[in-house]
């Protein structure tokens, strides 16, 4: 594994002096204890630290014939009914684009084509996303204090978590099974940067179940269907000067895409005059919580706002409906319920081309995970920046510019160029090229535990197919028995 490039390294330290131009005077609050640093070392190999349980044994995927995807020149990925693009990014890390899923249902004939040698991939491959990326990273902090107001970060496009992204660590940051993809980018100097191994891809099986039933009330049947769960995994990793984000696009073959950001590294931690919150008496440390002697581990947020062009079946005639479960209530004496959900379409203005074969608009749903919305006022400098997370979910006309939530140029930006400048614009997204902005994040109240590094705190969203298939896409998918896997046997039964 090759280190940095000179190249990379001066690109990254021309980013820093930047922003340490943008604020070059000194500001004399006053004077805090040095904090002690005893335990701040987090590295293996020169901590001395030991810890107190029980050794759990190294751990890894068998796949006694090898993976099941394909990657073509470099970037097309080939795995089970999918083929995507990846691809290392500047400014957003990694792009996956033009997704699609093969949908045996439409086979037409002679549409099997042959991936592996004795491999057929039967169905017709259907549009689901042109492009999806982490379009911007919005960490403000919580601190109206001189020294600290300033302090709130657009991640993508004020550092590029492209260059942020070190190799990945074999064995720990991807599994045995990865397979590693090269990062390219350009230097101040136009020379190319490569960053070796940025990207992996890897299978993953947790041990969780793809689909199951078993047939109790038929008990002289013994019916008992169970299949596992394989999904695959696109993931990269970059450190964001103190804090590091993990990446993942996992893709199951039941046509859903989980989108996961996990979120570790280092606190940005403030001096304190305090080393007990008993010396606070009745006040509060407003920037946060006591971590270590004499160190405040300042509240911030961490909101990321997803670009996500869905193509439906094609990039044109896309729709947005917005679903709502809502209680009912029941006529009195009509049921001995009193009452009961029912799910309300409230934007149902959706006419597609494909149709399925029960009359419902062919979709793709989109499953909140990890809900966070900035609670900042919406005249706040900071915040008229970072503007695209004033709303969870947002969905434009596409725009070949409108591509980074925070506006093409960031840098000391007053927030003229954002998705809520455009959102504003109200263009009609009925029957058109749409792309969806899905933002998750975290209220991050720090706690001792996050100190000095913090164990990986993750959020996640769905893209989830609904009445895209015809019935379930995973139906046919054959179990696997005890003679498929003969490398690997418990310890204990060997
Ligand atoms: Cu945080």
């Amino acid at each position: 594994m090759a280190e940095p490039s000179l190249a990379r390294l001066s690109a990254l330290f021309f980013g820093f002096l930047l922003l340490l131009a943008t604020y070059s005077w000194i500001v004399d609050k006053g004077m805090v204890p040095i904090p002690k640093a005893a335990g701040t070392e987090y590295r293996y190999n020169v901590q001395n630290k030991p810890i107190h349980m029980d050794r759990i044994n190294p751990i890894s995927i068998e796949q006694p014939e090898g993976p099941s995807f394909l990657v073509e020149d470099g970037h097309l990925v080939k795995w089970a009914n999918w083929v995507f693009h990846v691809k290392a990014d500047h400014r957003a890390g990694m792009i996956i684009s033009q997704a699609t899923v093969r949908d045996s249902e439409t086979e037409k004939p002679n549409s099997r084509i042959l991936i592996f040698t004795n491999v057929e991939r039967a169905g017709e491959p259907r549009s689901v996303m042109y492009k999806g990326f982490p379009s911007e990273l919005f960490v403000p902090y919580m601190d109206p204090g001189e020294l600290w107001y300033y302090k709130s970060y657009l991640d993508a496009g004020e550092i590029g978590l492209g260059p942020a992204a070190m190799p990945l660590v074999l064995l720990n940051d991807c599994p045995r099974n990865a397979y590693y993809i090269d990062g390219v980018f350009a230097s101040p100097d136009g020379k190319a940067i490569v960053q070796p191994n940025m990207i992996c891809l890897f299978e993953r099986y947790a041990g969780d179940v793809s689909w199951r039933h078993s047939e109790i009330l038929i008990p002289s049947a013994d019916i008992r269907e169970s299949r596992p769960k394989v999904t695959l995994v696109a993931r990269m990793a970059t450190s964001v000067g103190n804090y590091d984000y993990t990446f993942d696009w996992e893709f199951q073959t039941d046509g859903l895409i989980r989108v996961t950001v996990a979120a570790s590294g280092m606190l940005m931690v403030k001096g304190t005059p305090y080393e007990n919150v008993d010396d606070l008496g009745d006040k509060q440390d407003e920037s946060g919580p006591l971590i270590s002697e004499n160190v405040t581990g300042v509240v911030h947020d961490h909101l990321i706002t997803f670009h996500l062009d869905m193509d439906i079946d094609g990039p044109m005639n896309n729709s947005f409906d917005k679903v709502h479960p809502e209680k009912q209530r029941v006529p009195t004496g009509k049921s001995p319920r009193k009452s009961y959900l029912k799910v309300k379409k409230y934007v149902a203005k959706t006419e597609k081309d494909a149709q399925s074969r029960l009359g419902n608009p062919a979709g793709y749903r989109i499953i909140p995970g990890g809900n966070a919305v900035s609670l900042l006022d919406h005249d706040d400098p900071p915040q008229i920046r970072g503007a695209f997370s004033n709303n969870q979910i947002w969905v434009t006309r596409y725009n070949r510019s409108e591509q980074f939530a925070g506006g093409v140029l960031v840098y000391q930006s007053h927030g003229d160029d954002t998705l809520q400048v455009w959102s504003d614009r109200d263009r009609s997204i009925e029957n058109n090229d749409i792309v969806l902005w899905y933002t998750l994040g975290f209220h991050h109240i720090p706690c001792q535990e996050d100190y000095p590094v913090m164990p990986t705190v993750a959020a996640s969203f769905e893209l989830k197919p609904a009445n895209f298939f015809e019935s379930n896409p995973v139906i046919g998918v054959a179990p696997i028995f005890e003679k498929d896997l003969p490398v690997c046997r418990p310890f204990a039964s060997s």
